[in-house]
């Protein structure tokens, strides 16, 4: 789910000319897609369930230039060399970042689009490896470029289902919609409340300064090697739950219900599971319900118990995580929890504006007394979602 483009400062500049000295003429043009923070609703997405995420500013960039021959020549700012050269009928997963790339041609081209070939230079500032969906702006803005180019007149819900078919089919990554939605479809001051089930859309207003409030993320720099198995673990067991249950996705189990369900339920692993699932869905309503009264400090307390959820429950989260959590709220942040897939990566924090700076030392300071390399702290800025820029 991660890929290895760490490169900082990328742009619509450097991106072109860098194409331009790669492949010796200009590109087409230049499009951006950014890596996303989930503010609530965690493994939900394949549950046919509710997520919130919203884009970040960082992005990856991609100049891209369509060719007719088959060929696919892919070239990434954080990659050493020459660009990778494929062909569009051999394409086979190579373990690597171009996976994401060649993997959104091939799920085009599955699909019956007319995709012939391209040249591309891609540029990313998405922190990899941190639970901020640098893999989806990878394929997104893949995707979103081989549309124009190709004019193939693709929705971006379209095209997010596409690059999940991607992740899941060719990369063998067996992830839900979420990211890839978040990266087409966020708008910048709002965080995107999304149906997974229909795709359906609302976009919530979200301006925490001016409420005097900040989401900070804390990359741990941390990822636990076991990771990808334990992820299609918890979605097979969910799975199995729902079947337990008779019902297409645990979505389908109403909170009210839940106590009931449990009852029904023999295997302790699968129960607590189905209890994430549920009660997570019920964060995501509880959140809109106070973002929509402007109620935002009142979420800081929802947030902190959907960790505990996937903390006891999921258990997905890890020492570093908890530390982050643990130590954020013992400093004052009105709310915390893990985000992302788990088990490593990153963590948020609701905190007072005013309070920026005593979080963010608390939790570097934890971080040194444990003999743990200093963290990523940065503020999460509701940003625009893909786009063209040139
Ligand atoms: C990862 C996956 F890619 C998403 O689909 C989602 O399941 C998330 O983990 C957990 O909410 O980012």
């Amino acid at each position: 789910m991660g890929v290895r483009t760490a490169f900082f400062g990328g742009g619509r500049v450097t991106a072109a000319e860098t194409f331009a000295e790669l492949y010796g003429r200009a590109p087409e043009g230049v499009w951006a897609a950014p890596g996303r923070v989930n503010l609530i609703g965690e493994h939900t997405d394949y549950n046919d369930g509710f997520v919130m995420p919203f884009a970040l500013p960082h992005t990856a960039t991609a100049a891209v230039r369509r060719r007719d021959d088959g060929v696919l020549r892919l070239h990434s700012a954080d990659a050493d060399g020459a660009p990778v050269e494929l062909h569009l009928d051999t394409l086979t997963p190579a373990s690597g970042w171009t996976d994401y790339v060649a993997g959104v041609a091939w799920a085009l081209r599955d699909a019956g689009h007319a995709v012939g070939g391209a040249d591309v230079h891609i540029e990313s500032t998405v922190p990899t490896g941190a639970g901020l969906s640098s893999s989806a702006a990878l394929e997104i803005v893949t995707a979103l470029a081989l549309n124009d180019v190709y004019e193939l007149g693709l929705k971006r819900w379209q095209l997010a289902r596409l690059c999940q078919r991607a992740e899941n089919v060719f990369v063998g990554a067996p992830t839900g919609i979420m990211d890839q939605t978040a990266s087409a479809c966020c708008t910048e001051g709002h965080a995107l409340f999304l149906d997974t089930r229909d795709l359906a859309q609302e976009q919530v207003a979200l301006d925490l300064a001016a409420h005097g409030l900040c989401l900070l993320v804390v990359d741990t720099r941390v990822k636990h090697a076991h990771s990808d198995g334990e992820y299609g673990k918890r979605r097979a067991g969910c799975e199995a739950g729902a079947a337990s249950l008779g019902v297409t996705a645990l979505r389908d189990i109403a909170y009210e219900d839940l106590d009931a369900a449990l009852a029904r339920l023999d295997d302790a692993q699968v129960r607590r599971l189905v209890r994430h699932i549920v009660t997570e869905n019920r964060r995501v309503e509880r959140v809109i319900e106070h973002l929509s009264a402007g109620e935002v400090r009142a979420i800081g307390p929802v947030l902190t118990e959907g960790h505990a959820s996937l903390r006891d429950d999921f258990r997905i989260s890890c020492a570093e995580l908890d530390l982050v959590v643990d130590t954020a709220l013992g400093a004052g942040a009105l709310g915390a929890r893990m985000t992302g897939g788990g088990f490593g990566g990153s963590a948020i924090a609701l905190v007072e504006a005013a309070s920026v700076d005593t979080v963010t030392k608390a939790v570097e300071a934890a971080f040194e007394g444990a003999g743990l390399a200093a963290p990523r702290v940065f503020t999460a800025i509701s940003s625009p979602g893909a786009r063209r820029l040139a």
